[in-house]
């Protein structure tokens, strides 16, 4: 079993990357973002209270999306591994992560972390929200979110690097070019594709 974390602050690119690693190197993903969006869209409580949270460009509190991750490993026991894509976005979810992910006997193996300039994540998301109707992809919301990443997030970089876990990737340059470091990351972690 192999399980990476996709790290970095919104818009580095972690879904992009997901994708390809999906198909690269058959591993299941998941996407706290994804499952946020598919909980407000099917109008559940839920979604409807993480919504709130979204629109202003916060997190949604440690307790959902760590019951919503725990849910989702259980609910994947065939696979070969998972893509957290989007958590653990603070050192509580890290710790709730590493104490059920031990308990199962799966730890992680490594947290990629894409590293791009800010100037560079506001260009990409406003880009992005042209097309993406995301609520959160907007200029107002998207200065939050990266103040949120800095406040709360960064550090989970150093949680993993203190057990010997961070990798470090440029994130900026072409998709195929920081998913091809990515890959070399992995197949240096693991003989097996
Ligand atoms: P996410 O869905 O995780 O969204 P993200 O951080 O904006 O996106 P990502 O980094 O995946 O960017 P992408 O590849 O799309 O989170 C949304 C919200 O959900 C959060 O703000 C929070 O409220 C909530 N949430 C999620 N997880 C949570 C958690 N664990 N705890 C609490 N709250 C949580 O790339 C962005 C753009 O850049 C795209 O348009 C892409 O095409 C472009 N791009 C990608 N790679 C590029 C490259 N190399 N060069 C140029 N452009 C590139």
């Amino acid at each position: 079993m192999f399980n990476i974390i996709l790290f970095g602050p919104p818009g580095s690119g972690k879904g992009t990357q997901s994708e390809l690693l999906i198909n690269n190197f058959g591993l299941t993903h998941i996407s706290t973002g994804d499952v946020l969006r598919s909980e407000i869209e099917g109008g559940t409580k839920l979604g409807i209270e993480a919504k709130k949270y979204m629109d202003d460009g916060q997190l949604v509190p440690d307790e959902v999306v760590i019951g919503m991750i725990e849910e989702l490993v259980r609910n994947n026991k065939e696979a070969k591994g998972f893509i957290f894509d989007g958590f653990p976005r603070t050192t509580a979810q890290a710790a709730a992560l590493d104490a059920f992910l031990a308990a199962n006997n799966m730890p992680i193996d490594v947290l990629v972390s894409l590293d791009v300039p800010e100037e560079e994540l506001k260009t990409r998301l406003i880009e992005r929200g042209k097309v993406s109707g995301r609520s959160d992809d907007n200029a107002e919301v998207i200065l939050q979110r990266i103040q949120e990443y800095y406040n709360k997030t960064k550090a989970v970089e150093d949680h993993y690097a203190a057990q010997s876990k961070l990798a470090k990737i440029e994130g900026v340059g072409s998709v195929e070019s920081i998913a091809s470091s990515i890959a070399k990351v992995i197949e240096r972690l693991t003989p097996v594709k």
